[in-house]
């Protein structure tokens, strides 16, 4: 019996050994060929060989703004990327970028704008398919996009309440991506319909779970951002609580990551409604609450998403993105 158990340990010794040495020899062989056994693509970032570039400096960069967050997510501005070096690399990767537009009632009005400037600035050398939602399909603008780019439109139905067509974005949202073919590298960014592009938005802003800065409120305290302050809300945000106030217009990131927002933001949403709240700002406090406990891992400035009736200030170097001004008297159902 006791010569069994020791030939038994002797076995699992050796076995384990063995295992060991295959994993050894496995890497080793894997890595000599440069290459790496298996990661994640979002972070696996392949430069293409002999690409010619400037050399970046770490010792000088950005000093007027903030480039990194406390959770070391990166803060994107002008000056802090390389569009050469970024396209380069996910160029590599095949990758497709879908948006989600909504144009519902009058905000019908703001797509021509807001498809003409995406075809000169979003994502340009791209696969990028752009979903309509509206609840006027006959009303879409047709032209002609580049090669790779494609757009959908799906019916939607109206509501005679606006805050109801902003927070049920992230319902459509969420059953949109359930829908699409999940390949592990292909995004999404939801976008606010009343806007225009006027500057480059490309492959630096990809990442996990992309949030942008809220032009409004960037140099304001945390106390004074607009979250919602009633605990009894899913979207309660202590006079403590928060890093940076985000938008409602402007969000993104890998599918699953999108989806997994969009579904609590909605899921959020429904069960206040239940109780017969709705959050200040609909599904930006709830967005806004998501992030503060799901934390960005990459942070978009406010080039990314600017208000028109807004002067530019210093520190924006370019407006890539912003919101145009608006009438909402004259266009929300419920003004
Ligand atoms: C802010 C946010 C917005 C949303 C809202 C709160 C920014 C720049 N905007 O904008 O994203 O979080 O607060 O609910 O961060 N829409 C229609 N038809 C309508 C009404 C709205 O299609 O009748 C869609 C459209 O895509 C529009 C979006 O919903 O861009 C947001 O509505 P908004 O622009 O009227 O909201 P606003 O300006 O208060």
């Amino acid at each position: 019996m006791k010569h069994l158990i020791n030939t038994k340990a002797l076995a699992v010794v050796v076995l384990s050994a063995l295992g060991v040495l295959f994993c050894y020899l496995f890497l080793t062989y894997r890595l000599a060929d440069d290459d790496v056994i298996s990661v994640s693509h979002e972070f696996h970032l392949v430069a293409p060989d002999h690409l010619q570039y400037q050399q970046p400096s770490i010792l000088r960069g950005r000093t007027d703004v903030v480039t990194v967050t406390p959770w070391l997510a990166p803060v994107v501005w002008e000056g802090t990327f390389n569009p050469v070096l970024l396209d380069s690399i996910y160029k590599e990767k095949n990758i497709t970028v879908s948006a989600t537009v909504f144009a519902v009632g009058k905000y019908i009005m703001f797509l021509k704008d807001f498809l003409e400037t995406a075809e000169q600035h979003f994502f340009v050398g791209f696969k990028v398919h752009i979903y309509v939602f509206t609840d006027r399909p006959n009303e879409v603008p047709q032209f002609k996009m580049a090669a790779g780019r494609q757009l959908t439109v799906r019916s939607v139905p109206s509501s005679k309440r606006w805050q109801e067509i902003s927070a049920r974005r992230m319902e459509l949202i969420q059953t949109l991506i359930e829908q699409l073919p999940h390949r592990s590298d292909d995004y999404v960014f939801c976008l606010d319909v009343d806007s225009k592009f006027h500057g480059r938005w490309g492959t630096e802003s990809l990442g996990g779970l992309v949030a942008v800065i809220h032009p409004g409120y960037y140099k304001d305290g945390r106390r004074s951002f607009p979250y919602e302050r009633r605990p009894a809300s899913r979207a309660y945000m202590a006079p403590g609580w928060g890093d940076f106030y985000y938008c409602g217009g402007a969000f993104g990131g890998l599918l699953q990551e999108v989806h997994q927002l969009a579904k609590t933001c909605r899921s959020n949403f429904e069960a206040d409604a239940q109780e017969r709240i709705e959050a200040a700002w609909q599904e930006e406090s709830h967005l806004n609450r998501y992030m503060w406990i799901n934390k960005p891992s990459k942070v978009l400035s406010p080039e990314y998403l600017w208000q028109d009736f807004k002067p530019k200030n210093p520190e924006v170097h370019i407006i890539r993105f912003s919101g145009v001004m608006k009438n909402y008297a004259e266009i929300r159902p419920n003004a």
